[in-house]
């Protein structure tokens, strides 16, 4: 369903949005620090193969890259532990560089709408660099409630983060829509019994309740 009149029916009160890929462009720094990683490891990375690294936490897709390059059995927890570190670091430091600009397009206006109709907001991310991402790009104030991968021991596709955030803003998860780039993260909306919108071009998302190509096409006025 595309329709966005549509979405009034659903009697929405609060609305979850994950952070890499809906609010912010930073799955491109990601990708560039894990495909340093592979390569030095020995085996190449492509863009395809970081797709299924999408909205899992960071030792999952330590695992899933490992797997990509035949070295799963290969490696120990204590290793494993030294390599995420590793990409982390490469990663943070990117993040240092990190402006406004990469804000993604409507995602300003969809916070701030959503607000102004008296829907809440909160982030719901896997990501344990949430908290510094938000900070620098002054978004942490424009939600009223803020839960990533440091919050919960599970992450996407368990449903733990977006129930999390459902509680924080106070409104049950059924009248909760969570907008996500990635198929780990639509599967923890369905699992927590919210609706689910996909965002962005993906051809190979699936189980969602409506699509966009950005949050530049939600307009929050049509929700209430
Ligand atoms: P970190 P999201 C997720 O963020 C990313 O999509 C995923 O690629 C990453 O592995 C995960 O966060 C953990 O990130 O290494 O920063 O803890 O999409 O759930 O906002
Ligand atoms: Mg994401």
């Amino acid at each position: 369903m595309t329709n966005t009149s549509a979405f009034m029916d659903w009697h929405i009160r609060g609305a979850i949005f994950d952070l890499d890929g809906v609010l912010v462009d930073t799955a491109s720094y990601h990708y560039r620090a894990w495909k340093r990683l592979a390569e030095e490891l020995g085996f190449p990375f492509s863009e395809q193969d970081n797709e299924q690294l999408k909205g899992v936490s960071r030792m999952r897709s330590l695992e899933l890259l490992l797997e990509t390059g035949g070295m799963a059995e290969r490696v120990s927890r204590t290793e494993k532990d030294a390599l995420a570190a590793r990409k982390n670091a490469w990663y943070v430091e990117m993040l240092e560089g990190m402006t406004p600009g990469e804000i993604l397009p409507g995602a300003l206006e969809c916070l701030r709408g959503f607000r102004a109709v008296g829907i809440r907001t909160s982030l719901g991310s896997a990501s344990r660099n949430a908290g510094r991402i938000l900070e620098r790009l002054g978004l942490t104030a424009m939600l009223d409630a803020v839960v990533d991968g440091n919050d919960v021991e599970q992450v996407k596709p368990a449903p733990d983060v977006f129930l999390l955030a459902a509680k924080r803003i106070g409104i049950a998860p059924s009248a909760c829509v969570v907008f996500e780039d990635a198929q780990a993260g639509l599967e923890a909306a369905c699992a927590g019994g919210m609706r689910a919108v996909a965002v962005g071009t993906s051809e190979s998302l699936s189980g969602y309740d409506a699509k966009v190509a950005g949050l530049f096409e939600i307009q929050p006025a049509e929700w209430i």
